[in-house]
């Protein structure tokens, strides 16, 4: 008999398929459009990991299934290669990025992607740090550019000082940097900003539209963090000065005993009194220096000397500045409530403070009430419950002009501007001429807002600042190729260390310009590149990175597959930009991914798989002894999709002997001329069912245990397996194991590829169950499960109920007063 060998099967099949273009559709004649996605990978130096494997393993046998369905699936592939992930491992291994990422990305794709049997579309690829790329990254920049929604601004951000660039929020997990450890500082450095603040409310309320399970929708919701609630005046005592504070518990105003405001709020200079301005300028400069989250975590203060008055009491109230109030949220001030806030009821042990209970219920001697309640000692309002009052007290303060209701987000501006070498360079000028000029021809608000002349307004925009943005035509902005490449320093980019490329002629003056030398996040590559799949290839064609009719026919994806790692700010930025390039006119949806599915992650021994944990498994050597096939059914076998689970060398194995068996049986039977049996057939229709349905869903592990099932049957049945029936196996087998399933289609004598099959149909009548579990109960408790012939008389099922030596032990001696029967489910016997 022919052996099993997977890994010279894969090779010629390989081959063939790429040949003969198999898999390929013709984007512009595809009749049945299915834009199957996935997340690209970071050509990492270390080559594809086993995660990487099953992420795309599990996407791909989706894509194969969809095929068979009839569609014609479109599932590119490319490469994330720009950003800091990169450069640092560049920076590591000495040798110059664009080197490495030209090595790494042939790796990932002649080495291994290529040998999975995926459906990959190579022709419709893209590599982010490739200039026919990143020329549309920074045509993206300046079309936001235009619109208003990238600005310069000052802002205090997250700085590694070993990486020496600003870190975007995700990079600092518990106030230290991502990739190399550092505690990270804050600094105030001018920077590009995205307005993605200005979508903060469609971001939510789109969420509704998308089929997207709760648990990702809930991630984005909270980052965006929609808080509605209130802002009030308090009047600082002996002066004109109102400090504004923003609460979510109007309720709780009249239990306010102090205040405290921001380090870096504006009014703290005012108000502090002469005999605290020196302490209070100490403690500023210490929290300047400290991290979003160390200074949340601890609470240390200052008072300042000055006082408010609590506009509800008149009480006099005492102001402090604290690191806990943070300057760039709400208002940056507090109104302190510490018997019902456990941050402010910390700071009042702490510095000896009033704590005054407002909403009853708690006790308040060891932390603070957060809980629901009644309004005490608030006056008129006493009584009220929690939402009532909320309502009662916002209203009051609108009606007499305190305050106002307001709605904050805690979605930040997303930060663009990185000081690193290894990105898109950002495409801007700035011209020291054009801004120093006199605006004569309109006065600066006017050309703030209310400018209706897009042309005007744009053209003011820089004139008022400076800085333009490179013409399109110009681009892209290549990125020169540096010797010295490292990161520099504070506010210091590689790029301005050479004076060819800073040096550039005003776009509008003509004058003597500079460029902009901090490249753009990385996030920004990845925020698009599904926009651009359809498009590759077909620039001369059109003025923007989106070939309208294709655009039209693929966009956007039907299904995205991807990490559970990128689902708050990868998914949350290609919302932003996609809705940003609709409100554009470039795009006609807004909202990028309908579907979007997260899957986990394969772990070994119990751990995240980490180089620093030294516990990563290298795919190369399952894929050089077992081949492709094997190791991706094995993974996807190890558990839920959604849930991933531990690799074992040894489950691998047994993989592989599954597999083996396949390859046996079909030997075998490929000569037999057996007919097919009745009981054969049904399993055969079920099987067909039941994978279809868990296809569907993802359930890749239940899909491939319901294949096994069928093969064990198959052999205990091989009389009436006839070589009809194998081949309907070997298509249904087709989207798990492409290579194997191609081979034995043709061993089983047809011609063409399996994968151009349609997915069979089953015959409904034969899968209808015929034997049903029945759950048995005495007195209500469960005793037992039988099973039985579907939609069996009661009293039949009682007989084979009392003959259970189980139920008999409950029975014996016992009187039966009455039987319960639900058809097909449940036995209940009362007995006394
Ligand atoms: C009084 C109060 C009483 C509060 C109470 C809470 C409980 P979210 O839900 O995150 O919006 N706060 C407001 N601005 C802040 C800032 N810049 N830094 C730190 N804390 C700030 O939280 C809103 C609540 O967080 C606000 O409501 C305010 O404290 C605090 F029993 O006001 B609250
Ligand atoms: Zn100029």
């Amino acid at each position: 008999m022919k052996p099993f060998q997977p890994v010279e099967i894969e090779k010629h099949w390989g081959e063939v398929w790429e040949k003969e273009k198999t898999f390929k559709v013709d984007l512009k004649t595809a009749k049945n459009p299915y834009y199957n996605l996935m997340m690209f990978p970071y050509p990492s130096g270390e080559g594809l990991h086993v995660g990487h494997v099953y992420a795309f393993g599990g996407a791909d046998t989706f894509g194969h299934f969809m095929k068979m369905k009839g569609h014609d699936v479109f599932e590119p592939m490319g490469f994330d290669s720009f950003g800091i992930h990169s450069e640092n491992y560049a920076i590591k291994v000495g040798k110059h990025p664009k080197k490495l990422i030209e090595e790494t990305t042939k790796y990932f794709k002649e080495e291994q992607l290529q040998k999975l049997g995926a459906l990959f579309d190579w022709d419709h690829s893209v590599t982010t740090s490739d200039t026919q790329y990143y020329r549309w990254t920074q045509w993206i920049f300046v079309q936001l550019f235009k619109a208003g929604l990238a600005v310069r601004k000052k802002a205090a951000v997250d700085w590694c000082p070993s990486c020496k660039t600003v870190l975007a929020d995700e990079q600092v997990v518990a106030g230290k940097c991502e990739r190399c450890g550092t505690s990270v500082i804050q600094k105030e450095l001018e920077q590009w900003f995205f307005k993605i603040t200005d979508y903060a409310q469609k971001l939510l309320d789109n969420l509704e539209t998308i089929d997207w399970s709760e648990t990702t929708k809930t991630m984005q919701k909270n980052w965006i963090g929609r808080s509605q609630g209130a802002e009030i005046n308090f009047p600082v005592s002996g002066s004109e000065d109102y400090i504004k504070i923003f609460t979510t518990r109007a309720d709780t105003v009249f239990g306010a005993t102090f205040m405290v405001i921001a380090p870096e709020h504006p009014i703290l200079d005012q108000i502090v009194s002469k005999d605290y301005k020196e302490k209070v300028s100490r403690y500023i400069s210490e929290a300047k220096n400290k991290s979003e989250v160390e200074r949340t975590a601890q609470k240390s203060g200052i008072f300042t000397g000055a006082y408010a008055v609590n506009p509800f009491n008149k009480k006099k109230i005492p102001i402090y500045t604290a690191d806990y109030v943070l300057g760039s949220y709400g208002t940056g001030a507090i109104m302190a409530v510490p018997a019902h806030d456990q941050r402010d009821y910390e700071f009042a042990k702490k510095y000896d403070l009033a704590i005054v209970e407002v909403i009853s219920g708690g006790v308040l001697n060891k932390k603070a009430w957060e809980g629901d309640g009644v309004l005490v000692n608030s006056g008129e309002f006493n009584g009220l419950g929690v939402e009532e009052a909320k309502k009662k007290l916002s209203e009051y303060i609108e009606e007499n002009k305190i305050g106002s209701k307001t709605v904050n987000f805690h979605l930040r501006d997303w930060l663009i501007s990185r000081q690193r070498y290894w990105g898109p360079p950002i495409p801007m000028i700035y011209c020291k001429n054009c801004a120093s000029q006199d605006l004569s021809w309109f006065t600066r608000e006017e050309a703030k807002g209310k400018l209706k002349d897009q042309g005007k307004r744009e053209a003011c925009n820089s004139q008022m600042s400076g800085w333009y943005p490179v013409v399109e035509s110009e681009l892209p902005v290549v990125l020169p190729e540096l010797e010295d490449y490292q990161p520099k320093g504070a506010g210091v980019s590689p790029l301005s260390t050479v004076p060819e490329f800073l040096s550039v002629k005003c776009p509008s003056c003509g004058e003597e310009a500079k460029r902009e030398t901090d490249v753009s996040d990385t996030f920004l590559d990845s925020a698009w590149y599904f926009l651009r799949y359809p498009s590759v290839g077909q620039d001369s064609e059109t003025a923007s990175p989106f070939n309208q009719s294709l655009s039209k026919k693929w966009l956007p994806p039907d299904m995205y597959i991807g990490g559970n790692e990128h689902a708050v700010l990868h998914l949350l930025y290609s919302r932003f930009i996609t809705m940003a390039l609709h409100d554009l006119g470039y795009l006609d949806f807004e909202e990028p991914y309908k579907k979007f599915r997260a899957h986990a992650l394969i772990t070994y021994k119990g751990a995240k798989m980490s180089k620093s944990r030294g516990n990563v498994v290298n795919p190369n050597e399952y894929l050089t002894s077992y081949g492709a096939d094997t190791l991706k059914m094995y993974l996807l076998f190890i558990g839920p999709y959604d849930q991933g689970g531990d690799f074992s060398d040894r489950a691998i194995a047994g993989m592989f002997r599954f597999l083996q068996r396949v390859w046996t049986l079909t030997m075998e039977i490929k000569e037999s001329s057996a007919v097919e049996g009745p009981e054969i057939k049904k399993q055969l229709h079920k099987l067909i069912k039941e994978v279809g349905e868990d296809l569907d869903q993802l359930k890749f592990n239940t899909s491939i245990a319901h294949l096994m099932e069928f093969i064990n049957f198959a052999y205990k049945n091989k009389s009436g397996l006839s070589l009809d029936t194998l081949k309907y196996f070997v298509v249904v087998l087709a989207p798990f194991a492409p290579f194997l399933s191609e081979e034995l289609w043709h061993e089983l004598g047809e011609k063409g590829s399996v994968h151009l099959q349609a997915w069979p149909k089953f015959e409904p009548s034969l899968v209808e169950e015929t034997r049903v579990s029945v759950v048995v109960q005495v007195n209500g408790k469960y005793r037992d499960k039988i099973e039985v012939e579907k939609d069996l008389s009661e009293e039949e099922v009682g007989r084979l109920v009392l003959d259970r030596e189980k139920i008999k032990s409950y029975t014996d001696g016992k009187h039966i007063e009455k039987t319960i029967y639900v058809k097909n489910r449940l036995f209940n016997l009362v007995v006394s």
